[in-house]
C-alpha cells in the first residue's frame, strides 16, 4: 500500500523492499504532479516488483522544496515570449534532498532534447542501482538545470505536457530487466524477441472470430512448423511494417535464405 502523501511527505510505494531484498532497483520521481504515479505504481508489474521488494519507488512533491508564500515551482521566461519556466531553485533543492542519502544516484531529466529511449538505453539504465527523474512541466526547464543532471532521455518525437509520463515509460521498460521482475519463462521468451524483430501474430480462441479463422498451423499441435511459421512471420511482418529494425537484425542463414526466396515469389 502507498504510504505519503503530497503536503511533505513523500510517496512511498513500497516500504518493505529493504527488509526483502538489500538491493532492491530504487527509482525516485521529482515532480510538481505526485497523483499522477499513484495508478501507474499501484498495479500489474510495478506493483507485483515493490511488492517482491526488487523495485522501490518514491516520489517527490517539487513544491516541498519549492520556497516564499506561493512555492512557486514556474516564473516568466528572460527575454520574453510565451509560456512558464521551469525555476532551477526548487529542481535543485529537491535533487540535492533526494540524493544526499543515496549512494550512487544517476539523475536524468525527461526532455524531448534527450538521446532517445531504445532498448539497449534500457538496458544501460537497468545496470544502475538508484534513478532519479526530473519531470518538467509548463513550456520547459531553466537552462541551468541541465548543469544538475547526468543525463537526459526523451521517449519519443511527440510532445508531452511533461516528463512524467516519459518517466513512467523509462520506469515501466526498467523495471522488466530487472531480476525477479518478469518470471523467468517470460523473460526468456522476450529474449528471444530481443534479436530484433518485430513479434509474430498470436491468436487466442474462439477459432473462428466473425469470419476470420486462426491460421490452421497453429491448430496442428506440429510444434517445429509452428516455430517455422512464427519465425517467418516475424522475418515477414518485420521487412514490411519496420525495414530499419530487419537491417540491423540478427539473422541466420535460414531467415536470409527463406527471406530471399519469399522476395523473388
Ligand atoms: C518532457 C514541459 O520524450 C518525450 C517527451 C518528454 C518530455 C516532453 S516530450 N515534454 C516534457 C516537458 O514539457 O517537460
Amino acid at each position: 500500500m502507498e504510504e505519503g502523501n503530497h503536503i511533505g511527505l513523500p510517496l512511498r510505494f513500497n516500504n518493505r523492499s529493504f527488509d526483502l531484498n538489500p538491493h532492491p532497483m530504487q527509482f525516485h520521481i521529482i515532480t510538481i504532479f505526485p497523483e499522477l504515479f499513484t495508478s501507474p505504481l499501484s498495479v500489474s508489474l510495478l506493483k507485483k516488483a515493490q511488492d517482491r521488494g526488487v523495485v522501490s519507488c518514491v516520489v517527490h512533491n517539487l513544491r516541498d522544496y519549492a520556497i516564499g508564500k506561493h512555492r512557486s515551482t514556474d516564473d516568466t521566461p528572460y527575454g520574453g515570449g510565451r509560456g512558464m519556466v521551469m525555476k532551477p531553485e526548487p529542481v535543485v533543492a529537491a535533487l540535492e534532498g533526494v540524493c544526499q542519502p543515496l549512494s550512487q544516484p544517476w539523475r536524468i531529466l525527461l526532455s524531448p532534447q534527450g538521446a532517445l529511449l531504445t532498448q539497449a538505453k534500457v538496458a544501460e539504465l537497468a545496470a544502475r542501482q538508484t534513478l532519479v527523474f526530473v519531470c518538467g512541466r509548463y513550456e520547459g526547464v531553466d537552462e541551468r538545470i541541465r548543469a544538475f543532471v547526468d543525463e537526459e532521455v526523451s521517449v519519443g518525437d511527440y510532445i508531452l505536457s511533461g516528463g512524467e509520463i516519459a518517466a513512467l515509460v523509462v520506469i515501466d521498460a526498467v523495471a522488466r530487466l530487472v531480476p525477479g521482475v518478469v518470471g523467468r519463462k517470460e523473460s526468456t521468451q522476450e529474449e528471444s524477441f530481443s534479436d530484433g524483430l518485430l513479434e509474430y501474430p498470436q491468436y487466442t480462441r474462439p477459432e473462428a472470430f466473425r469470419g476470420l479463422r486462426v491460421p490452421e498451423v497453429l491448430l496442428s499441435g506440429n510444434h517445429a512448423e509452428i516455430a517455422r511459421w512464427r519465425r517467418k512471420q516475424a522475418l515477414l511482418r518485420t521487412r514490411e511494417r519496420r525495414p530499419d529494425l530487419l537491417a540491423r537484425a540478427t539473422l541466420s542463414a535460414d531467415d536470409k535464405r527463406w527471406l530471399a526466396q519469399e522476395s523473388n515469389e
